[in-house]
């Protein structure tokens, strides 16, 4: 069985972060897993399904906090094992799996779209904003929150250690109507008291209403409380983990050493921590905006009743 070199390299970029942010890597691994499918020259269907559950685990192996990427690979798969137990052939097996990857990304994009429409509705006419990391679903919240204004403010964190607050700020810096404050991570409390709300993304949102999201998020979303400033949420419903019974079903990655000091600059006896992601318990928030509906404060009596209506199938 002879996997793609191509399916390889996607992997290793998910791994090393050219390829990041939640929802991007599982429609890119949706998008690799239909290519794969397509360029199966093997024989018969035994083979392409194994082949398939192949290419699925190198994608799954690749980071393992984010929920999005084993929703997407596990919609694909269900469908695929479904069809080969009813004895589809390869053919068809092939049509199926490119049909599911295709449904994947237009309904991950559409989800997101319309999670932050939602948002910016929900949010309304803010002036100021801080945001965390780089995500696809706040940053799409924070555009629409600008639409038709003369002038917003966003305050951006830089997110060390790898600066994907530099990816939203150089986003945000060419509209002419968003002033954009790029601010050192420590310099969020500082700045609170100049702030309307806080609006992050999410890598897992569990059924007992924890927020897994670029590490830093729990501290921010603390220094709101404090300050009394309003903490959303924004995603797709890719990232509930319905599968999950509560965060502790949920493994932080934790990143190379090398992504925060250089290992010759350290004393043998220092150990370095570099979980790329935090949990912030439901208390923080004051609402989880998603494509389905949204999850509003105390999020904790809401939560399980919102995750009842949902299964991947
Ligand atoms: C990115 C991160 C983002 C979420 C949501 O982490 O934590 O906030 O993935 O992003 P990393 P999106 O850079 O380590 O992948 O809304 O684009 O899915």
């Amino acid at each position: 069985m002879k996997i793609p070199n191509y399916v390889i390299e996607t992997a290793e970029s998910i791994r090393i972060m050219e390829v990041r942010g939640a929802s991007l890597i599982a429609r890119t691994a949706a998008k690799v897993l239909k290519e794969a499918a397509d360029d199966f020259r093997g024989k018969g269907k035994e083979e392409f399904i194994e082949y398939l559950r192949e290419v699925a685990r190198i994608l799954l192996e690749t980071r393992p906090t984010a929920v999005s990427l084993p929703n997407a690979i596990h919609y694909i798969m269900r469908g695929a094992e479904r069809g080969y137990k009813r004895d589809f052939s390869l053919e068809e097996l092939r049509d199926l799996v490119r049909e599911r990857a295709e449904t994947f990304i237009r309904e991950a994009i559409e989800a997101t779209e319309r999670a932050s429409s939602l948002a910016a509705q929900h949010i309304g006419k803010v002036q100021r904003i801080m945001t965390h990391c780089h995500s696809t679903a706040a940053v799409n919240t924070i555009l629409k929150i600008a639409e038709n204004r003369s002038r917003i403010i966003v305050y951006v964190k830089e997110t060390r250690p790898r600066y994907q607050g530099r990816i939203t700020m150089r986003q945000l810096s060419s509209y002419s109507n968003i002033e954009v404050r790029f601010i050192v991570d420590s310099a969020a409390a500082y700045y609170m008291k100049d702030v309307d709300v806080v609006i992050v993304g999410a890598d897992a949102i569990t059924p007992d209403g924890y927020l897994f999201n670029k590490v830093g998020t729990f501290m921010l979303a603390i220094t709101a409380d404090d300050f009394n400033v309003p903490f959303y949420t924004v995603a797709e419903h890719y990232k509930l983990a319905v599968d999950k019974k509560s965060w502790r079903d949920i493994v932080v990655e934790m990143r190379p050493i090398e992504e925060v000091i250089e290992p010759k600059e350290l004393p043998n006896n220092v150990k370095v921590l570099n979980p790329s992601f935090d949990i912030t318990p439901p208390s923080y928030l004051t609402g989880i905006i998603t494509n389905k509906g949204i999850i509003e404060k105390p999020v904790t009596q809401h939560v399980a009743e919102f995750f009842s209506k949902f299964s991947m199938k």
